[in-house]
């Protein structure tokens, strides 16, 4: 009680003698101190002018924009930044790694406050984090990861995404299938993520094995011709397809088709996503499953830019909440989904 007391009586002595000596720094003469205030006004004026939405720069890169996954989170940060009135300057490195480099390198250039990066590679991204640390311009990753230092990441668990996938084909195929795995971009975070997340999720399954491993890009037209290549190698082998996007089991699925197999019978496939077009296959009984990942990352993005303004913390990583669609939900999501 007696130690409180003292305390209290130090802390209120040291309260006192801070306002003493405030007071003493207010002794200027006039011309001094409104000299002083409108200095500081200007400065204050200065950094806010910079720094408000109205009269900042975000440049966002985009790795490519084909496809409807791409195209809707290109519409999603285009979209929000026009619904917040900040000024944005788009890059579309159109699937070329290098590309993306030069294009973040240009925003640097024309001197964007903040960039907004869907890296297509997680090395070879490394040298365009480099050049923004360099320009102190913070990077807002999102979708995918890159190696290097940023202000935050934003993307799904590809990992969980990967996992479920696995665990979601082997209850449907009875612990027993041979699969074919499409994956998608080489040397992305996100393909890395989901050929583990599924090899993980598989692992409890001594019969569900990988017979065939190959790149298609997340592309649609790379995912047919894959798949017809792999048809001709391994035929009937085949009884599952794991694909790491949509796009591409949509492709896998006209190869099958073209080849006489039934997809949804003789071929179970699985992919992520959540896009229109694999909801319908879902209804129609061609595709078995989809893991939700959003592509809507324009107002989390736009948010985290917001806060920054104003000296908020940024968490480091930001994961979004997925979903799964099977036909159990799809008939209820198609008609939202992109
Ligand atoms: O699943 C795919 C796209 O990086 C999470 O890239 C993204 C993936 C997405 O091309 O469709």
């Amino acid at each position: 009680m007696k130690k409180l007391f003292s305390i209290l009586v130090i802390a209120a002595m040291t309260f006192t003698m801070a306002g003493c000596a405030s007071g003493g720094a207010t002794k200027n003469t006039p011309a001094e101190t409104s000299k002083g205030a409108s200095d500081n006004k200007t400065e204050e004026k200065k950094v806010e002018e910079k720094k408000t939405r109205e009269t900042i720069k975000v440049g966002f890169s985009q790795m490519e924009n084909n496809g409807p996954w791409r195209i809707a989170e290109t519409n999603s940060v285009r979209g929000e930044a026009e619904k917040r009135g900040i000024q944005l300057v788009y890059t579309d490195a159109q699937s070329d790694t290098a590309k993306q480099v030069s294009d973040v390198e240009d925003l640097i250039a024309q001197g964007v406050d903040y960039i907004v990066l869907a890296p297509r590679e997680y090395e070879g991204l490394a040298p365009a984090l480099e050049s923004a640390k360099e320009a102190g311009i913070p990077v807002i990753l999102i979708d995918r990861e890159a190696k290097g230092e940023y202000l935050t990441l934003v993307v799904s668990d590809f990992i969980w995404e990967g996992q479920q996938a696995g665990l979601l084909l082997a209850e449907k195929t009875g612990g027993k299938a041979n699969i074919v795995e499409l994956s998608g971009t080489a040397g992305s975070s996100v393909a890395i993520d989901r050929a583990n997340g599924f090899a993980d999720g598989i692992k409890e399954y001594p019969d569900m094995k990988i017979i065939s491993s190959q790149s298609a890009d997340f592309s649609r037209a790379e995912g047919q011709k894959v798949m017809e290549n792999i048809i001709q190698a391994k035929g009937k082998e085949i009884t599952a397809v794991y694909a790491h996007n949509d796009e591409m089991a949509i492709g896998a699925i006209q190869a099958l088709k073209a080849a006489g197999m039934q997809p949804g019978k003789d071929v179970i496939v699985i992919s992520i996503d959540g896009q229109k077009d694999a909801l319908k296959s879902i209804i129609s009984g061609e595709l078995f499953a989809s893991i939700e990942c959003s592509p809507f990352f324009g107002p989390i993005a736009f948010d985290i830019i917001e806060r920054h303004l104003i000296g908020a913390e940024i968490q480091k990583k930001i994961i979004n909440e997925d979903r799964i669609f099977t036909i159990k939900n799809a008939a209820e999501f198609v008609d939202s989904a992109y």
